[in-house]
């Protein structure tokens, strides 16, 4: 027993608080300052140096280097964007301070201490300060509080924390909506089970969004090591970042919304491609499906209960002796033949590729992937050269080292076996990456990756391992099948992911805390740069129930991946498998989804293009309303749909929240005015869902799979506010091939007014080349029941409404 508690001391990771950050040396004072095109670089009395540059009016870089100049060296594997045209800007000195100023932003930078602030060039508001110089650990006083010791230098950041400030972002965290009082670290990990408080868990965003009195800022904190991110829990007085090595290397951008700063983070770090419109449909996974006889089953159940399909998924077991890139002899003699069938049913597949690429157990067998890969020296390699041979699925396996450019290009086209057979898409796991030998990392700390020859170990590379993987594999997909767009879906990351992957929230337990917590998980994500998020529908591990699969579908059928997926010895959870009663529900629900589909593509078109995703907490929405700032247990979709889950079993009533402003009750047209909580019914059938007073929400046919008859007629629901208005657009194209981004989309504007004789809905002259044909439109006025039906024929109109 003490044995126990022994280890269980030395096993726990120490924290580093606001304490210890005040124990670090400072950097400063400024002695001297060079001006450039794009910024000023300050030197420091101790040899350091900070560069400010200025990107946009809004958004400002800051570098910073210990003791030593700025290295010319400047790489990162999440920006996207470094041809920033420099705005306008001034620089004024005073002998304590320098001060640089935008249409946006004026940035003060006092010299002696160095203290950098930020306030809104307009209003003189401060918006951000740092607390304390940015500060390093040159005498190695937290080393024996790091992780690796060895990694670097550990550097921190630390700001000011507002009385009323509020903490949003940071991407994949078991942990609430509002971060305020909470601490974090960043260390992808394979974490099965996890349960809210864990962390880390499988992804690493290091950029967070703060709020105080409606006014937000972002802070994209570029670096790669182990992490750490403490907003006010071991300090009132302070928000400090840091990390174990590497630069003190931020990103500042100014809002005062989020949607403005979620839209910079995109441009800085990558816009979300847009997925085949497939992968909005229904999927379904289990650990795992097979033989191929097995699969057809799922599909024909499917479509013999009149439940929607889009996508099947084979984990694991499809492959031969788990080696990836082969199919298991037996089990699917002729893929092909299979991919075939389930796609003249409209339904998808979509393999699991693992990283782990098996090591043959003799020197006789011969495995393509491993025996190109040796010979072209793409594995990683410990320090001393020998092959890091950590133990996997396939048991003793190796890692490709996805930093070396040609290694990414061979893994890609290592693909066409999969392309060639007819899959769909390619779903990537155990990229922290995990090791069974050992889940911490600590067995992989002398691995060197190329690196763009720094040949960096795995404390800089264990974060990025999932980044660069999907990329390979993402601009695989694209090289093999340049017609179609990629659809690649991760585990682990690293922020600019969104730029190759989608994801889904891993090993969730099938628990109402676990269904409670993909909530603020989904919101937490889209206020990342991550929009299209997913977690297994009904939970991932342990024994589910009908009521539990039922409210969980009640989230996700809105969720951009809505996925239901079981570990290999859990409990079926089939929308079928707990009785007809709450199949039938499921079913309603799925329906929906797909006649909602024409809304959710253009709400995700939306985060292609601005950043904005579609999942969203309501403080995303109404950032000016206090009563948002910590609600996680209610979401939006886009600016029109809210929704009020059920997260308890045996509940069938909950307070809502609506802000100001209009609502309509989805299911009964009962109008309510927001800025208050109302109390409504939810039995097991109804979700509480709104639609805003000005919201015209576009609805299809009914189907099964996307692209089973055309979307005709679009029925476009009209949900006017208080003066009778409302607006709306509706994109589309062809939903498969990359021509979207070359102008081969649709975007139709609509508002409606009203007029002497009652509302009048204008259809806006359409943008972009892509031409559906004609096809009916109908107009419904949702309170009053009317129907006006058009022709569309992709001119501009006014239509009487009665
Ligand atoms: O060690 O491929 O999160 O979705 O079913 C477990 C088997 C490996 C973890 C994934 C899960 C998947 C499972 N995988």
């Amino acid at each position: 027993m003490k044995f126990l508690i022994l280890i269980a001391i030395l096993g726990a990771a120490a924290t580093i608080s606001a304490q210890d950050i005040t124990t670090l040396e400072k950097i400063g004072p400024v002695v001297s300052l060079q001006r450039t095109d794009k910024g000023v670089t300050l030197n420091c009395h101790d040899n350091s140096q900070v560069q400010i540059s200025i990107l946009a009016s809004d958004l400002i870089r800051v570098r910073a280097s210990f003791t030593k100049p700025i290295p010319t060296r400047d790489h990162s594997w999440a920006i996207a964007k470094e041809d920033w045209a420099t705005p306008r800007w001034t620089l004024n000195e005073t002998s304590d301070s320098i001060s640089i100023t935008t249409d946006e932003l004026e940035i003060t930078i006092r010299r002696s201490p160095l203290l950098i602030e930020f306030r809104d060039a307009r209003t003189h508001q401060l918006i951000n300060a740092d607390e304390q110089p940015m500060s390093y650990d040159a005498g190695g006083r937290l080393a024996n509080m790091l992780f690796d010791p060895k990694a670097g230098m550990f550097v921190a950041a630390s700001k000011k924390l507002g009385f009323d400030e509020h903490f949003y972002g940071l991407g994949e965290k078991a942990a609430r909506l509002d971060k305020r009082r909470s601490s974090f670290v960043n260390w992808n990990s394979d974490t099965p089970g996890y349960t809210e408080g864990k962390d880390p868990i499988y992804q690493t965003i290091p950029f967070y969004i703060g709020l105080q009195r409606g006014v937000a800022y972002g802070i994209f904190f570029d670096n790669s090591y182990r992490s750490y991110f403490d907003f006010g829990k071991s300090s009132q007085q302070r928000a400090w970042f840091g990390a174990e090595g590497g630069e003190l290397n931020y990103y500042f951008c100014y809002g005062p919304s989020i949607k403005k700063i979620l839209g910079r983070y995109a441009d800085l770090t990558g816009h979300m491609p847009l997925p085949p419109l497939w992968a909005l449909g229904n999927q379904q996974s289990r650990w795992s499906y097979y033989p191929d006889s097995m699969v057809e089953e799922v599909v024909s159940e499917y479509r013999k209960r009149d439940l929607p399909l889009d996508v099947v998924y084979l984990d694991i077991d499809y492959m031969n002796g788990y080696r990836v890139f082969t199919f298991d002899k037996q089990r699917f003699p002729d893929p092909k033949a299979l991919t075939e069938k389930l796609g003249r049913q409209g339904v998808k597949v979509v393999t699991i590729v693992d990283p782990g690429i098996k090591y043959p157990p003799d020197k006789n067998e011969r495995y393509h992937a491993f025996d190109q890969g040796l010979e072209k020296n793409f594995f990683q390699r410990r320090r001393n050269g020998d092959l890091f041979v950590p133990r996997v699925w396939p048991g003793e396996s190796v890692f490709v080292d996805y930093t070396l450019p040609d290694a990414r290009r061979w893994w890609g086209d290592l693909h066409r076996v999969y392309i060639d057979n007819g899959i769909a898409g390619i779903w990537n796991d155990m990229n922290e990456p995990s090791d069974f030998v050992d889940q911490t990392g600590k067995n992989q700390l002398d691995v060197v990756s190329y690196d763009e020859g720094e040949k960096t170990t795995h404390a800089k590379n264990r974060n990025t391992f999932a980044l660069l993987m999907s990329r390979s594999t993402y601009e695989g997909l694209e090289r093999l099948r340049p017609d179609r767009r990629p659809y690649v879906i991760t585990r682990a990351a690293y922020a600019g992911i969104q730029r190759y992957a989608t994801m889904w929230t891993g090993d969730t337990n099938s628990t109402w805390e676990s269904l409670a917590l993909t909530l603020p998980m989904f919101t937490s994500l889209g206020l990342s740069g991550e929009p299209f998020v997913g977690s297994d529908v009904g939970g991932f591990i342990g024994r589910g129930n009908g009521e539990l699969l039922v409210r969980s579908y009640q989230v996700s059928f809105l969720a951009p991946f809505c996925r239901n997926h079981k570990v290999i010895d859990g409990y079926d959870q089939e929308p079928w498998r707990f009785g007809k009663h709450y199949e039938d529900i499921i079913r309603k629900y799925l329906k929906l989804r797909y006649t909602l589909l024409p809304f959710l593509y253009t709400t995700l078109e939306e985060a292609h293009r601005s950043g904005v995703p579609l999942f969203r907490p309501l403080v995303l929405n109404y950032q000016d309303d206090p009563s948002t700032y910590n609600l996680d247990d209610q979401f939006m979709v886009g600016d029109d749909l809210l929704v009020a889950p059920i997260l308890k079993p045996d509940v069938t009533k909950r307070l809502v929240y609506l802000p100001a402003g209009t609502w309509y009750d989805y299911w009964t047209n009962k109008k309510y005015s927001g800025g208050t909580m109302i109390s409504v019914d939810a039995p097991l059938d109804v979700v509480p869902m709104f639609v805003r007073g000005g919201a015209i929400v576009p609805v299809g046919p009914s189907v099964n799979y996307i692209g089973e008859k055309p979307v005709d007629p679009i029925t476009f629901n009209i949900y006017p506010d208080d003066a009778g208005s409302a607006s709306a657009t509706l994109y589309e194209d062809d939903g498969l091939s990359p021509a979207y981004k070359t102008g081969a989309f649709r975007r139709t504007s609509f508002s409606v007014r009203r007029g002497q004789r009652g509302l009048v809905v204008s259809t806006g002259v359409p943008e972009g080349t892509y031409n559906p044909g004609p096809r009916k439109f109908n107009f419904v006025v949702k309170p009053l029941g009317s129907v006006v039906s058009i022709v569309d024929d992709g001119k501009a109109k006014q239509v009487q409404l009665k």
